[in-house]
């Protein structure tokens, strides 16, 4: 494998006026008690993510972001008139609890915008209740190229949803970025491929395998696990007679953790590599030592490098949260910035929150600001207009950054 080779990249301003006003005051609880004037009117944004669960570590991440965020905008009185208050819902990180969640939100006259949610098949459910209530949703986290370019988004992509933007880059990058570093960084040439049959663990194994098989590489051999098994035994054993050189994994956490340790107790002594979707302190947790060497793709810069967001992790661990900001916590800060920076136009003049939410939608497409996380900007589809991605591996029992780079 490569040395470290970390290329700065993205964003070096400090978003000063955000740094540490009003944090660690509360003892880092969610509380709707956010500051703003006695008189001031309610506008909420809410929160849709695994709050509970397997998932729970990296959605508890989000929503301590996004009421960091509120706190902060509080304290500076961002939207005079205005209180922003938190309205978290917990997903379970399953379709149907998700699109109960954003029908209660939707429900809520107060509500205004939600960040969310983490996963890619929640976010199908939440999408069309959203969409129907006029609710900007902007997600950290969901990479599917299909939410926001439809589901003909290699060929004939297309605006889904007009309400939907995320901060995250998606798979149709993230794919081909760990094919590149894998064929042409680590001079891997056969790799077996395992996806969790999720929306969103399908997606990035196809968007791999299409740009790996492009450059000459042989996937040899294509298996499913079933997410709600913990024993993978089977499988393993279809993939080793294969011979990969690695295995690339489609899915999340807390089955690629086990499963790495399965593959190597196997005798299936390669590294695996997967996604975001595995970039967590979690996996290393439950993968143990077998996870020295696994790989992992993650969006953008790490967080702890950056310049930018420097001020947000001094916030971040200022306000004592119980859990920290995993992968998404600085692109959820930043997905709540996009909405505020909307709310500063649309409640301006603004009776209601419920009267603002078309306006809010509308006020996304031209928000573009200096964020933690690089420029916050979005395109035609609402995705963001960054494409900068980078390569993890596991080293001394956590996950170091080998490779930063803007994708080309
Ligand atoms: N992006 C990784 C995990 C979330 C998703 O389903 O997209």
């Amino acid at each position: 494998m490569p040395q470290r080779s970390v290329v700065a990249v993205g964003a070096s301003l400090l978003v000063a006026s955000l740094a540490l006003t009003g944090c660690g005051t509360r003892g880092g609880d969610d509380s709707s008690d956010t500051g703003g004037g006695s008189g001031d009117k309610v506008a909420k944004i809410g929160v849709i993510a695994p709050l509970s669960g397997d998932l729970a570590a990296l959605g508890k991440g989000i929503e301590h972001s996004v009421d960091l965020a509120i706190k902060q905008a509080n304290e500076k009185n961002a939207i005079p008139g205005w209180k922003l208050e938190l309205a978290a819902e917990d997903d379970q990180a399953t379709p149907d609890v998700g699109k109960n969640a954003a029908t209660k939100l939707a429900s809520d006259k107060d509500v205004v915008g939600v960040v969310g949610t983490l996963n890619s098949s929640v976010a199908q459910s939440v999408q069309p209740v959203l969409a129907a209530a006029n609710i900007t949703m902007v997600s950290p986290a969901n990479t599917n190229p299909s939410l926001t370019q439809g589901a003909d988004f290699a060929t004939a992509p297309k605006r889904a949803y007009p309400n939907y933007f995320r901060t995250c880059t998606t798979d149709s990058i993230q794919g081909p970025f760990a094919a590149r570093y894998l064929f042409e960084k680590a001079g891997i040439k056969e790799v077996a491929t395992v996806h969790d049959k999720k929306t969103y663990g399908q997606g990035l194994v196809d968007a791999f395998t299409k740009e790996f098989t492009k450059l000459g590489g042989k996937i040899v051999s294509a298996q499913t696990i079933n997410p709600d098994d913990d024993k993978y035994d089977a499988v393993i054993s279809k993939i080793k007679p294969s011979n990969p050189k690695a295995v690339y994994y489609g899915g999340e956490f807390p089955q690629a953790g086990p499963f790495s340790q399965q593959m190597k107790a196997a005798g299936l002594n390669v590294p695996l590599m997967g996604g975001d979707g595995i970039f967590s302190g979690e996996y290393v947790k439950l993968a143990g030592s077998s996870a020295t060497g696994d790989l992992a793709t993650s969006v953008g810069a790490p967080t702890d490098q950056l310049e930018s967001a420097k001020a947000f992790v001094t916030a971040y661990e200022a306000a004592k949260y119980s859990e920290p900001y995993e992968a998404y916590g600085a692109y959820a800060y930043d997905a709540a910035n996009s909405i505020i920076e909307a709310l500063k136009t649309s409640l301006k003049d603004a009776s209601s929150a419920e009267a603002a939410r078309t306006g809010t939608v509308t006020a996304m497409s031209s928000v573009s600001f200096d964020g933690v996380t690089g420029k916050v900007a979005f395109d035609e589809y609402g995705d963001t207009t960054s494409r900068v991605l980078t390569v993890y591996q596991v080293k001394d029992g956590k996950w170091a950054p080998v490779n930063t780079e803007e994708f080309k």
